[in-house]
């Protein structure tokens, strides 16, 4: 016989609940213990380890609560999720279910079913795919407890923290949100809010205020100071859920426009044939390129490129495979230089290396290996025929040779490209300053 997932032990005096309880409950794969009052209950969860608890709220002798506060008492009985089963569900029983430790309420009758699909619920939770980071910040055992426990069964990884330097020491801008407890040690919660807001890489991060008050003016602050919603204590952990699943949905539709948004800069500064920067780009590093090297006093070297013929090279075998080709020189030249040697296509079968801290002696050797590398090159034709080799022309200008701006480096390198061609291609020329 398969071996049973899951143990549930489930806790009510009267036989015909535990009966109900058990038929609800029987297409699981678990084995199931039965507990008629609130002793025998603490004793079976200590030897069998369940995987859940129900647990009835109205017992003879030991009730529900006191149960419940003796299970969370226990190291070896305090993570065991419980699902209190109620028949009342008003607030004061919310608020003694709460400070005993009481992380689920399920309110009798309850249609068929639903339990069921409630437990499945709990138990996959917690060993289910992980949908989202939380952070609890608290240092009160009982609510960290249950709001743990909450957001395990609905899948998120979580983070613990009592202490608020802690805290603001390991939280991170990939968290989804943050339940800050209004009790956390260290630094008083409103102040922390304000901290942590006016951290510019964690100001999108949803946080919900767990608070004890229902003062206005305190839960008007907390909200000016910049959390995003609150939740007053005792809290049903569904409406916590409920408002945590709200925030993350506005986050992930933030995270998501400013996803494109990156999208949109990154297209607005490379060249869509071949993915390298685009001349708006160049001219734009450049700048500061050229003002570093100045203030450091380093050789900055400007090396521009034209494909030889290109023309004739469209002509003979198509405008496609001359985009091809591009692409190629492309890639070639992507992996070709250092990280920190800008690359880009300057317009047409025109590219341009920038070398910063390089000197011209360099630049024109590593120019010329690129060049011979690039004549050793072939490329097979888009039907496949034919193995297209072409060659490069270059010009190389480094601001060592009395070059006083930006414009002229790329002037004289373009010079020197002219005499590359002049004399006959294939090659490369130094900017000389006679
Ligand atoms: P040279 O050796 O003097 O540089 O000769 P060339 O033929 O390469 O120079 P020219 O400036 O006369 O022609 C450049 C050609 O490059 C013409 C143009 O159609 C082609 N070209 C420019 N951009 C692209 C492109 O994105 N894809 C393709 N396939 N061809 C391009
Ligand atoms: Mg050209
Ligand atoms: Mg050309």
């Amino acid at each position: 016989m398969k071996e049973k997932e899951y143990k549930i032990l489930i806790v009510d005096d009267s036989p015909i609940s535990r009966k109900a309880i058990l038929t609800e409950l029987k297409p699981l794969n678990a084995e199931f213990f039965e507990s008629p009052d609130g002793r025998h209950a603490i004793i079976s969860a200590l030897k069998i380890k369940p995987d859940l608890i129900t647990l009835d709220v109205e017992m003879p002798k030991m009730n529900g609560f006191d149960v419940c506060r003796q299970l969370r008492n226990n190291k070896m009985t305090r993570e065991i999720p419980i699902i209190m089963v109620t028949s009342r569900a008003t607030k004061a029983e919310l608020e003694k279910g709460f400070q005993a430790g009481v992380a689920e309420y399920f309110v009798k009758p309850f249609p068929k079913g639903e339990l069921y699909k409630h437990i499945v619920r709990v138990l996959t939770g917690i060993t289910g795919e992980k949908i989202g980071k939380a952070i609890i910040a608290s240092s009160d055992n009982n609510s960290r407890h249950i709001i743990r426990l909450a957001l395990e069964k609905t899948g998120f990884s979580i983070s613990r923290f009592h202490n608020a330097s802690e805290l603001l020491g390991s939280f991170n801008s990939d968290t989804d949100i943050l339940i800050l407890d209004q009790n956390i040690e260290g630094i008083n919660a409103l102040e922390l809010t304000n901290i942590l807001r006016s951290k510019k890489e964690l100001e999108h991060i949803p946080i919900i205020y767990v608070t004890d008050t229902d003062d206005p003016f305190h839960l008007v602050q907390a909200l000016d100071l910049g959390a995003n919603d609150y939740i007053q204590k005792p809290f049903w952990d569904r409406e916590l859920l409920a408002r945590i699943n709200s925030l993350i949905k506005s986050k992930r539709l933030y995270d998501e426009v400013q996803n494109q948004k990156n999208i949109m800069e990154s297209l607005a500064m490379t060249d869509k044939l071949t993915g390298l920067f685009n001349r708006h780009f160049l001219e734009e590093v450049m700048e500061k390129e050229f003002a570093k090297s100045i203030r450091n006093k380093h050789s900055l070297c400007l090396a521009i490129m034209d494909v030889d013929h290109f023309k004739k090279f469209n002509d003979t075998y198509g405008h496609q495979n001359g985009d091809v080709v591009l692409q190629e020189l492309g890639t070639l030249l992507k992996s070709s230089f250092r990280v920190g040697d800008i690359v880009a296509r300057y317009g047409g079968e025109e590219f341009i290396v920038v070398l910063p801290e390089t000197s011209a002696k360099k630049a024109t050797e590593k120019m010329d290996h690129f060049r011979k590398v690039v004549e050793e090159f072939s490329v097979a034709s888009t039907c496949g025929e034919h193995q297209m080799q072409f060659t490069i022309s270059v010009g190389v200008a480094s601001t060592k040779d009395g070059i006083k701006n930006q414009d002229d480096l790329l002037k004289f390198a373009d010079e020197c490209l002219y005499k590359s061609k002049e004399m006959g291609r294939n090659r490369v020329t130094l900017y000389q300053n006679e």
